[in-house]
């Protein structure tokens, strides 16, 4: 089966151009002027946009937390991605280990184990995922075994400066982390804020009776971030080992990325929609808990402080940190025929600590990003592609089989109609959950049909994917961007 896409506009990373392209064995065969195929099916996309899928370098499917677990699985946050153009996910791996009573996530910490729940997890993947490792433990036996993740073909580890006692490393731990990863191909990604900070903070706000969704941003101070993330990248130089900061939400961020970048240091940095739009005022509002993640959102100096960053090229991806919840978990919502209800932001009514951290993404990325990035002259068409979908599979060791329209690449392909007007929303939505963060947004600009592997999966508003087709992608070692 042979299928030719045909007169679209393409947009690379680089370039723009008008071609074809014949898909053939689930891979772009060739791209040029009036390809022909004796089989093939033509579909035309004359005034239309070309891209290669999408690539969310980092979601939280199906991971418990706070009582309960984010909204969307494997599958429903797979569907909700490829709406939006996006046809590969990352997600992390919570390091566990097997216990006698079941599952003990606080256990000494067991990477095949580990690597082996969040396979059995993502059996229902619709499309294409790769996985992160969370080093939330480090040990000698835990030293030793990182280089067998390579094997597994995961090649990045998370680690966090917040969260003491649960998901933190000191800093020692990390040093140490950096350098097997560099010995080993590896990529560290980092979480930064400043947990002993938080931790002092917390308990005084609520002691103060401050249990309002806006303290939760409060007791997380920006400097936090600033200082870690100047923190990991001068790690990194003294390992010399290269470094990535996930959800990059400050002004000050991009300042120390930027700073650490022109010296030399390896260091690379993500930001995500929510904290280009949004700011702690957000939470001042009576459903502020629908914008409680970690971190939290900034000012709207840093909102213009990290469009800067993408606009001038200091930062090197967007990915969404998709961990979705219900604003209102006791109530149902229908989705694909089934009643759904599952706690989420209610659990922390009377106190912001208990407040499940996250918020849905995962679909809304790119058409969010052409919008109010792209249209409204933030970032160009091709900053666009690389930002979305080439940068993060070069980084994470999967270019040139993702993120790219070129010969030999997976056919992962977005058919965008950049005319198409839209009033987006929760109706609009596959994302598991009863709330949409940019709730009456006008779009101009949405994917039409997206391939997975040459399989047509979306194709207007129709679901033509699947449970189970998507496929598990090894990584090796990745691009220093
Ligand atoms: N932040 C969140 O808000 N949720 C999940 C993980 C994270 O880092
Ligand atoms: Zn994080
Ligand atoms: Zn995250």
């Amino acid at each position: 089966m042979a299928t030719i896409i045909k007169n679209g506009t393409l947009i690379t990373a680089s370039d723009t151009f008008v071609a074809d392209i014949l898909i053939e064995n689930e891979a772009i065969a060739q791209i040029g002027k009036d390809l022909q195929h004796p089989n093939a099916e033509v579909i035309d996309a004359t005034n239309k946009l070309i891209m290669p899928g999408g690539i969310d370098p980092h979601v939280h499917l199906d991971l418990p937390m706070f009582g309960t677990v984010s909204s969307d699985d494997h599958y429903t946050g797979h569907k909700a991605a490829a709406f939006g153009g996006t046809t590969t996910a990352m997600d992390f791996v919570v390091l566990e280990s097997p216990s006698p009573s079941g599952r003990g996530a606080r256990g000494e910490g067991d990477f095949q184990y580990s690597v082996d729940l969040w396979m059995e997890k993502s059996a229902k993947a619709a499309i294409d995922y790769s996985f992160h490792m969370n080093l939330t433990k480090f040990n000698d036996k835990i030293a030793k075994e990182i280089p067998s993740l390579m094997k597994m073909g995961i090649q990045t580890l998370k680690v966090f400066t917040a969260y003491n006692g649960k998901l933190r490393l000191d800093d020692g731990g990390i040093f140490k982390a950096l350098r097997i990863a560099k010995d080993n191909g590896m990529l560290m990604m980092a979480h930064c804020e400043n947990g002993d900070v938080i931790e002092s903070l917390i308990p005084e706000a609520l002691a103060a009776g401050h249990t309002s969704p806006e303290y939760h941003a409060l007791t997380r101070p920006a400097w936090g971030a600033v200082e870690a993330t100047l923190r990991m990248a001068a790690m990194a130089e003294q390992a010399d080992s290269p470094v990535y900061i996930v959800h990059m939400n400050v002004g000050g961020e991009v300042d120390m990325l930027k700073y650490a970048r022109e010296r030399g240091v390896k260091v690379m940095g993500e930001t995500c929609p929510q904290y280009l739009f949004f700011t702690i005022e957000n939470l001042r509002q009576p459903d502020g808990a629908k914008w409680i993640c970690s971190p939290p959102m900034r000012s709207k100096q840093d909102n213009a402080r990290l469009w800067e960053g993408l606009h001038d090229g200091v930062l090197q991806t967007i990915g969404t940190d998709h961990c979705p919840f219900f604003f209102d978990g006791t109530q149902s919502i229908m989705y694909e025929g089934k009643v759904i209800a599952i706690a989420g932001k209610e659990l922390g009514k009377d106190d912001f600590t208990k407040i499940p951290n996250g918020l849905p993404g995962i679909q809304d990325r790119m058409p969010i990003m052409w919008t109010y990035g792209v249209r409204a002259g933030h970032i160009t068409p091709n900053q666009f592609v690389a930002y979305n979908c080439t940068n993060p599979a070069k980084i994470f060791g999967l270019y040139p089989r993702k993120g790219a329209l070129i010969p030999g690449a997976d056919a992962d392909i977005v058919i965008w109609d950049a005319e198409k007007k839209i009033k987006y929303g929760v109706a609009q939505s596959h994302q598991r959950t009863d709330y949409n963060l940019y709730e009456g947004w006008e779009l101009t600009g949405y994917p039409e049909k997206v391939f997975l592997r040459g399989k047509l999966i979306v194709d207007g508003e129709k679901w033509l994917g699947k449970s189970g087709d998507g496929q598990f992608l090894k990584r090796g070692e990745g691009e220093i961007l």
